[in-house]
């Protein structure tokens, strides 16, 4: 393959692999040459077509299971009811994506130092990739898609006004889907639709769109962190030399902190996906199947993120943990106290939030890999709520486990995420479910794209009501 160089500058975002051409000869930064994300996905869709024409012809009458009432009245839990390309939950090996777990991706997947940036995490934007193509991308690649989302990144005014116009009292996640809505104002998918677009494309303008979402939506974050807590600059200060998430931090704040900023990337990458049955991923399936646009789509997904037993949780956690570490000490606490706090907040009837799963019957690898980034930084090792966070994690199990209701009493991955913002200096707890909403973004929006590539239908499951399921068992 070629190998070209190229100077630490910011470059256009069109066509990057010729921009990367025309720069080589400066010195600092080795590429290899290759493809934008578009012509990739383009590679990958007449493939994918062919799997689903196969499919239908050789299985479409295999079983996949029997339904019983229980589904029907238990929230459709196990059903095998969706297709989902981005990843697989496992529930005893947790999540992997296009077949790769969590530190098979830190291993191959671009991070900062590959593409001329400072940081060992994965970078969002090759998992992105990653999701879309079920291709590691190259250095190179994660870099162009790196300049083509800084170049799409600034929001329109009458975006920005919205927000603006929103009361600071508003919580941050509504605020959050109310822009990504607005932004539907441009969309080429319904411009496209509304033209009479051919279904067969249906998927080009809905890919474009999603890179133009995914691209905006730090500057929407960073937009409302600004009004509600009067934190950041307040600009739309993107610099294209950066990838998304030093671009993110710098909006926020954090331009300076690289422990931060690196945890921003492995937070959001490994957030992205969790395949298609939880709530934020299946609503954005589900409102994009009625061929609303992304961005809709998209707002949908978020505001079921907002809700507490879903994406809010992390939020949960940590307002907990630090009423916790008041009532029983930090990091110090003994195992006892720890006992003792968690049987109050379970005899008052409230879950013990961070812990339990749909799916999951082990801890949570997402869990696993946000504690293994907070031994590698000293900040992280010596902070006192952190270490109670951790300490929690290994008392919470048994006292579930005895409490007997919960099917999974490890800790999923809002039981360790929000400590560390917090020890970062990122208190408002509120925002937290804000960080989450940007990453959903990178597994919810390809897996529109494939949907629309491979002609999926409109979703219609059937509902019964109480006398017709009785009826029905009757008969
Ligand atoms: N603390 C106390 N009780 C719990 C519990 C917990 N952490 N997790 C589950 N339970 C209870 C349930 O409330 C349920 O009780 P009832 O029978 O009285 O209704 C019972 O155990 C069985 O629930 P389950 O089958 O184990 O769990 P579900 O699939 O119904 O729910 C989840 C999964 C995540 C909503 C649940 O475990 C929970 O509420 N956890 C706390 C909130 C949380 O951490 N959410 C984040 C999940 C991750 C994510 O979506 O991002």
């Amino acid at each position: 393959m070629l190998s070209l160089t190229i100077p630490r500058v910011a470059l256009r975002a069109v066509a990057p692999s010729r921009q990367l051409a025309a720069a080589a000869g400066a010195s600092s930064v080795r590429f290899a040459s290759t493809k934008s994300l578009k012509e990739a996905v383009a590679e990958v869709v007449p493939e994918k077509q062919e799997q689903l024409k196969k499919l239908k012809a050789e299985h479409a009458d295999a079983p996949l299971g029997e339904i019983t009432v229980s589904h029907l009245l238990g929230g459709m839990r196990g059903l095998k009811v969706m297709l989902w390309e981005g990843s697989v939950l496992d529930s005893e090996s947790g999540i992997t994506f296009h077949g790769k777990s969590i530190p098979d991706c830190q291993k191959v997947l671009p991070n900062a130092d590959q593409i001329g940036g400072k940081g060992k995490e994965i970078l969002p934007e090759s998992m992105l990739w990653l999701l879309l193509t079920g291709k590691v991308p190259t250095p190179e690649e994660v870099k162009g898609l790196s300049q083509e989302l800084a170049a799409k990144g600034k929001l329109p005014d009458y975006i920005e006004k919205i927000i603006d116009s929103l009361p600071k009292t508003l919580h941050p996640m509504t605020q959050f889907a109310t822009a990504v809505a607005a932004l539907n104002h441009d969309s080429k998918f319904a411009q496209g639709y509304s033209q009479g677009l051919k279904k067969a494309d249906y998927w080009k303008p809905t890919l474009d769109d999603s890179i133009d979402l995914i691209a905006k939506l730090p500057a929407i974050a960073a937009r409302i962190y600004y009004n509600v807590f009067g934190l950041g600059d307040g600009k739309q200060a993107i610099d294209s030399s950066k990838d998304l998430i030093a671009n993110y931090s710098e909006m926020i704040g954090y331009g300076d902190n690289e422990g931060m900023i690196d945890y921003l990337r492995l937070y959001i990458a490994i957030h992205g996906d969790h395949e298609g049955g939880n709530v934020s991923a299946h609503t954005a399936h589900l409102v994009g199947s009625a061929l609303s646009d992304p961005y809709l789509s998209y707002s949908a997904a978020l505001l079921g993120l907002a809700g507490p037993l879903h994406g809010l949780a992390n939020q949960e956690v940590l307002g907990w943990a630090l009423a916790m570490q008041e009532a029983v000490g930090g990091g110090e606490a003994s195992e006892e106290k720890i006992k003792e706090y968690l049987w109050s907040t379970l005899k008052s009837g409230r879950v013990v939030p961070g812990y339990g799963h749909a799916v999951l019957r082990q801890p949570d690898p997402r869990f696993t890999a946000l504690s293994e980034f907070c031994k590698t930084r000293p900040e992280l090792r010596d902070s006192s709520i952190v270490q109670l966070v951790q300490k929690v994690s290994q008392v919470a199990p048994g006292v579930l486990k005895e409490h007997g209701k919960t099917k999974n009493p490890f800790p999923n991955v809002d039981a360790a995420s929000g400590c560390v913002l917090y020890q970062y200096g990122l208190t408002q707890f509120t925002y937290y479910t804000v960080i989450f909403g940007i990453s959903r973004a990178l597994g919810a929006l390809p897996q529109l794209v494939m949907d629309r590539a491979l002609g999926m239908p409109i979703e219609r499951p059937k509902s019964m009501s109480m006398d017709s399921l009785k009826a029905f068992i009757k008969k």
